[in-house]
């Protein structure tokens, strides 16, 4: 091997070292759950969301908005992390939450007697969101 060959070897070697001790500072700054921030847009048509968006899958800490549009006001209640909304034609109203906690959670459609955190439905929920374990 003559020098002028070794002299920009050593010039990779001196970079990839360099590269390598950059590495964990940059791994560092990278979120360890890559939690995702995720939209999903739902229709309600007569009281119904069409069965292929009637489940929605998402992972503890993503940032969740619903997207909706309707036919007809209604007051929407996402079970467990208690958030009631209202929404009505003609506009796109969004619900915006972290998933915090795992499970599955109903989202329902409220009228005037279902209020506050305890109450029963006897309908089934319009959706779920199922929030998985990082
Ligand atoms: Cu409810």
């Amino acid at each position: 091997m003559t020098t002028e060959m070794l002299v920009p070897l050593r010039a990779a070697l001196t970079l990839a070292r360099s590269v390598v001790m950059l590495l964990p500072v940059a791994a560092s700054s990278i979120p360890p759950a890559m939690a995702a921030e995720l939209i999903f847009d739902l229709r309600i048509d007569h009281g119904r969301v069409s069965d292929n968006m009637r489940l929605i899958r998402v992972k503890e800490g993503d940032v969740v908005t619903l997207r909706w549009r309707t036919d007809q006001a209604v007051i929407l209640h996402l079970h467990g992390y208690d958030i009631e909304q209202a929404i009505a034609p003609g506009a796109v109203t969004e619900l915006t939450f972290k998933a915090y906690a795992t499970g599955r959670f109903p989202i329902y459609v409220h009228g005037a007697e279902e209020r506050g955190q305890t109450h029963a439905h006897r309908e089934m929920p319009l959706i779920d969101v199922e929030v998985y374990p990082k």
